[in-house]
């Protein structure tokens, strides 16, 4: 098996990750990893031994420790025997990092981090929309999103700024239409060609 690469796709909560994350796997054929969402099935899992806390943690908009969301997005990448992935809100903070370094880095080569800038009134607003168009997610509200955005801040800006000074950062435009940001998006997967 060739060693699997990864995109790791940052930005505020609500800059439209998940959103973009689904048209680059259309157009360029990568897997879709959101930590979240795996996190989220995990929860939902019955009588799985994290549900409460993973339930906790992101109704409280803090961290998952990052044993719990590295193993989950390793067996994902096992199970799915496949090469190219699109990592969604992950690394997120030191803790992540270092997990991540520590353990995954090692089978799996990081080619760059896509970053969704935002304001975080707009992906507040987007997110309090979403919440109030019936998503269900137990975080997709002010006081939730609050938190989380004083996370993004303290926890994530950080380590933006790290990989940033490592040169891996590719920023797009989050503010614009959907398709806009796509278009964006799609200079940066047209350019490095993979
Ligand atoms: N929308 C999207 N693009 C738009 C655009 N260009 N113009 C207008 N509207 C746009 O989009 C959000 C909403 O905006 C949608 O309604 C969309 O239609 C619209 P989405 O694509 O879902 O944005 P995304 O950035 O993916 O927002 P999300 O809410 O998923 O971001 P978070 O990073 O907060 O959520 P995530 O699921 O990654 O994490 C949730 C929680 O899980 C965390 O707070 C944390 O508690 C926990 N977590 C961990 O502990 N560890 C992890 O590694 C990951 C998560
Ligand atoms: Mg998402």
């Amino acid at each position: 098996m060739p060693t699997p690469k990864v995109v790791f796709v940052l930005g505020p909560p609500g800059a439209g990750k998940g959103t973009q994350c689904k048209n680059i796997v259309e157009k360029y054929g990568y897997v879709h990893l959101s930590a979240g969402d795996l996190l989220r099935e995990e929860r939902a899992k019955p009588g799985s031994q994290y549900g409460e806390l993973i339930e906790n943690y992101i109704r409280e908009g803090k961290i998952v420790p990052v044993e719990i969301t590295c193993s989950l997005l390793e067996k994902a990448i096992e199970d799915s025997g496949k090469e190219k992935f699109l990592i969604d809100g992950f690394p997120r903070s030191k803790n992540n990092l270092d997990g991540w370094n520590n353990t995954a880095a090692k089978r799996i080569n990081l080619s760059f981090v896509l970053y969704f800038d935002c304001p975080l009134e707009t992906c507040t607003e987007r997110c309090l929309a979403r919440g109030a168009a019936g998503s269900g997610r137990s975080d997709d509200n002010l006081e939730s999103l609050q938190k989380r955005v004083k996370t993004f801040l303290s926890e994530t800006e950080p380590i933006i700024q790290h990989y940033k000074a490592m040169d891996m950062v590719k920023t797009v435009d989050a503010t614009k239409t959907e398709n806009e940001v796509f278009e964006e998006v799609a200079k940066i997967f047209d350019e490095i060609k993979v």
